[in-house]
């Protein structure tokens, strides 16, 4: 199969502002490149790169580069052991209070029939209205910081969810994000999705961990029907209960069933492209106190604001002339 490149590095080279513009268009200038938009596009690749920087993220940043995924130890999250235990409790709470079926943290046998895309689990969307908790982890700054470098400063949120999944048999095939929720292949190189997954119980072999096939976001292809059953593909993530799981949408994954008795908990926040069209549309059903208590970035993550579709700002225009605006 026939690799795309992959030094990302260099392509970023091409979003230097060119020479002056002369005396400009004299048609369309609204669809043409105009060296202020450029310029814009060049500043807001040096803002994401030295917010990568200032919380010394660049391991992080090469891992997505080169293999496509990378882990955020608990230590690196900024975020309590305390915390992460609260925000456990909670999804186990919702998800029982949702089915009507209170969920088994002991056995997970509560869980071992449930069937959704997302394997043997459960899945319950549209977290971010359910508690206030939810929005600070949304809003986590290492966690960001990496989304933003792979979707840019105007992405947003496909959707907020859990994932609860008890013990069973069934293996999650191999599968790209973007193959669900983007266009057809073959994929562009720049992610488009990308997965900040929260693990809220440790991931082990035993406990169903997710598995992922290294590099192969540069294939920009999903695995064909052989490749997402083949076993010998899937390379388990062993992490703690507490780290942040983030993938480019090209990266192939796919998971191994429980074989321990109890749940896995996690939770699942999926990025996009601005220009994508969102599987939860929070917009309208997020509450107005809830923008303001938080930064003005989360009304863009929410899509309550898409300032890449405002009229003829410099910013509607840089992000569609650079990655990273
Ligand atoms: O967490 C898992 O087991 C798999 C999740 C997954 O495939 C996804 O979020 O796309």
């Amino acid at each position: 199969m026939a690799d795309q490149p992959t030094n990302w590095n260099a392509e970023r080279k091409s979003l230097r502002p060119p020479r002056p513009a002369g005396s400009g268009p004299r048609f369309a200038p609204t669809f043409l490149a105009d060296t202020e938009a450029l310029s814009e596009a060049a500043l807001a690749e040096h803002r994401v790169l030295r917010e990568i920087e200032r919380l010394g993220l660049q391991r992080h940043r090469d891992d997505l580069d080169e293999q496509g995924y990378t882990v955020l130890r608990p230590d690196e999250t900024g975020v309590s052991r305390d915390v992460i235990n609260r925000v456990r409790e909670k999804v186990v709470a919702i998800s029982g209070r949702r089915t009507g079926v209170p969920v088994d943290e002991d056995t997970g046998q509560s869980h071992s029939g449930f069937a959704t895309p997302f394997g043997q689990a459960q899945w319950e969307p549209a977290l971010l209205l359910e508690d206030p908790i939810f929005e600070q982890m949304l809003m986590n700054e290492a966690k960001l910081a990496l989304i933003t470098y792979l979707l840019g400063e105007s992405c947003t949120l496909n959707h907020f969810s859990s994932l609860v999944k008890g013990p069973g048999t069934e293996y999650l095939p191999l599968h790209t994000d973007q193959n669900q929720s983007s266009s057809p292949p073959p994929f562009p190189r720049q992610a488009q999705v990308a997965n900040a997954t929260w693990a809220l119980t440790d991931y082990s072999v035993a406990n169903g961990a997710i598995c992922f096939v290294k590099g192969s976001h540069a294939r920009c292809r999903a695995p064909n029907p052989e490749e997402a059953v083949d076993l010998t593909l899937y390379h388990p993530l062993e992490v703690a209960a507490g780290s942040i799981i983030i993938w480019h949408g090209n990266t192939w994954h796919g998971a191994l069933p429980r074989t321990a008795p109890g749940v896995r908990v996690s939770v699942i926040e999926y990025f996009q492209r601005w220009y994508l069209t969102r599987t939860e549309d929070l917009s309208a059903r997020i509450s107005s106190a809830a923008i303001e208590r938080n930064p003005e970035r989360f009304a863009v993550l929410v899509g309550a604001r898409n300032p890449a579709l405002e009229i003829d700002t410099l910013r509607s225009r840089a992000a569609k002339l650079g990655w990273f605006a």
